[in-house]
């Protein structure tokens, strides 16, 4: 962002920060860390990339379920992968939530509170197989759908995060796929479990892209300020023409006898999503909200001895103690 104008930052007055801000929007340039910023904006990001990065590390504990059961080595390593990639972008996004001076132990601590939420769809069970390659191929498409325009987001740290992570959930997207498939055109049980699988994971996914936008509630705030670029249902809209032609080519069918193509909208029509289910999951009442936030917890206490290893280590070899170097190094 250019707020370098005639005067300086220190010297100008809200209303001519508001205005350079308003400007830097407006030409589609990146708000950077040290920029002013509207507190609401601020408030508004910390708020969405916590969400996000939440959703990123509890999003491994569906799939992880499954990396001890994988059928194959192949499969296996390709599972291992993808849940690391996983943890990678919940790292991307907590130090991207960080510029904005949040720490992440904050945001862990309001996860683990329930004070901050993470995204529905990881409060469903993976029950067999077939969900890990359901989950590849909607869930991590979905994700692609919504995150995609975000790498134009107007907070430049979080717009260059999604980058990268858009090129990995392009390769977890490809690997569901190719699973199903597998499985679609195996036996009578395996294309059985391929379709079920399918059955239960379409509708919530659908539910990842948040409230219809007349119930929106920050909408039209962060497509104004350039956070998102698209409303929830025109992204929605995108995701299920996407999938129309890919269910076919899988030989799979999606659970909605009313999703038909639209000639005069260019558009797939759906029948009516279950909002009521929505809600109930975000209030916590979903299959799995408790066992997730448990684990969670547990996994963080359990971590705590690294932690405390590593300020350790860091207090042991910072330069006000005078070993700067690797122990090893003079060995
Ligand atoms: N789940 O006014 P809006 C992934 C909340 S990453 C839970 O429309 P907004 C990768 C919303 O927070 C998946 N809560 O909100 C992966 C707000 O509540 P609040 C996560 C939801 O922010 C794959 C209230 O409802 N992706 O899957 C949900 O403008 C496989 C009102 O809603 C992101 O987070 C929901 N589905 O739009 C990992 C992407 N939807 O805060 C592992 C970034 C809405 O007022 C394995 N986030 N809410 O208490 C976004 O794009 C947006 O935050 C939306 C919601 C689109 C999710």
């Amino acid at each position: 962002m250019t707020t370098a104008a005639p005067e300086s930052v220190e010297t100008m007055d809200t209303s001519a920060l508001e205005a350079a801000f308003d400007a830097a929007v407006a030409a589609d340039e990146r708000i950077e860390p040290r920029d002013w910023m509207p507190d609401a904006y601020r408030a508004t990001l910390v708020r969405q990339m916590a969400q996000h990065a939440h959703s990123e590390i509890i999003g491994m504990q569906p799939e992880a379920n499954w990396i001890t059961r994988a059928p194959s080595l192949r499969r296996k390593a390709i599972l291992m992968a993808k849940v690391q990639d996983e943890a990678g972008h919940g790292l991307y996004l907590y130090s991207a939530a960080e510029t904005l001076g949040t720490s992440r132990d904050e945001l862990l601590d309001k996860l683990h509170s329930g004070r901050q939420k993470y995204s529905s769809i990881f409060n469903y069970p993976t029950l067999t197989w077939a969900d890990v390659g359901a989950i590849g191929w909607l869930v991590d498409g979905a994700a692609i759908t919504n995150q995609v325009p975000l790498c134009r987001c107007s907070y430049g740290p979080y717009a260059r995060a999604m980058v990268r992570v858009c090129k990995e959930e392009s390769f977890h997207q490809r690997q569901g796929y190719e699973l199903l498939l597998a499985l679609s055109r195996g036996t009578e049980a395996q294309h059985a479990m391929a379709q079920d699988a399918v059955d239960r994971w379409w509708w919530p996914s659908l539910m990842m892209f948040g409230p219809p936008d007349d119930e929106s509630a920050h909408s039209a705030q962060s497509m104004a300020w350039k956070i998102k670029r698209h409303s929830n249902d025109e992204l929605r809209q995108r995701f299920v023409d996407i999938c129309v032609p890919q269910a076919e080519s899988l030989g799979l069918t999606l659970p909605d006898p009313a999703l038909r193509w639209n000639e005069e909208r260019g558009h797939h029509d759906f029948g009516p999503i279950d909002w009521d289910e929505f809600q109930q999951v975000l209030r916590g009442n979903g299959p799995c909200n408790d066992q997730r936030l448990d684990r969670r917890r547990k996994a963080h206490e359990d971590g705590a001895w690294v932690r405390e290893a590593a300020l350790a280590h860091a207090a042991k070899h910072s330069p006000e103690q005078g070993t700067t170097e690797h122990p090893e190094a003079s060995a």
